[in-house]
């Protein structure tokens, strides 16, 4: 049996990055493989004390919505204020089978959920802050209030919320894991997660696979 979180100075922590129905190979924005995952995400929960789980939690009106004002298609680029923003076929809006955990996915011992991406005007790709930096989700308060100090991250999708998320963890000085085989990309370009991965290779972030955790 794991500890309890509270028993353990720092506890062990995972972040599992937007594991939810309509980034599953049958969902609005399919992630290839994306159901792959589930499984293993499953197995690592057992190795972690603290689990926190995030989900994508759009309004109806998101501006990241390709068919909302100004009507463009998925995969354009536009500019939101300040930050670039790619255009998405609609997904995950709050409330909807979309965007609940897929079923299959073990959600007895999540210990927090952070629902990101909740602004009409903004995106939030990072478990941490919206794209702009403008507002904060609580996800560091809480895990300074956990005294958690290293975090190991999986989930969906490689290039854009966990690449994001491992790159904030790093930053707010978290020693960073993502775990690469409980990962997804999307892929828009080919080799985008790849290249995600290398880029946070070199930013610092420990790459490793479920079966060569360090504990
Ligand atoms: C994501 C694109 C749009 C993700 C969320 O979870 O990686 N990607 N919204
Ligand atoms: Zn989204």
């Amino acid at each position: 049996m794991p500890k309890p979180a509270h028993d353990h100075p720092h506890p062990r922590t995972l972040i599992l990055v937007d594991i939810q129905n309509d980034f599953l190979p049958e969902g609005a924005l399919a992630v290839p493989g994306g159901n792959e995952i589930i499984q293993v995400a499953n197995r690592l929960q057992n190795r972690f004390d603290l689990l926190v789980a995030t989900q994508d939690w759009h309004p109806a009106n998101h501006s990241s919505f390709a068919r909302n004002p100004p009507h463009r298609k998925p995969g354009d680029i536009v500019q939101l204020g300040k930050v670039e923003q790619t255009l998405w076929p609609a997904h995950c809006v709050q409330g909807t089978l979309g965007a609940a955990f897929p079923p299959r996915l073990i959600q007895n011992r999540l210990d927090r959920i952070v629902k990101k991406g909740t602004s009409t005007e903004v995106d939030s790709y990072s478990a941490f802050f919206d794209n702009a930096r403008l507002k904060a989700t609580g996800l560091l308060e809480y895990l300074k209030e956990k005294r958690v100090v290293e975090v190991y991250i999986c989930g969906l999708a490689t290039d854009y919320c966990v690449k994001h998320t491992a790159l904030d963890a790093l930053s707010l000085g978290f020693k960073t894991w993502v775990v690469e085989d409980a990962c997804r990309g999307v892929n828009l370009q080919p080799y985008d997660a790849p290249h995600a991965l290398q880029a946070m290779n070199k930013a610092g972030i420990k790459i490793v696979s479920s079966r060569h955790l360090p504990f």
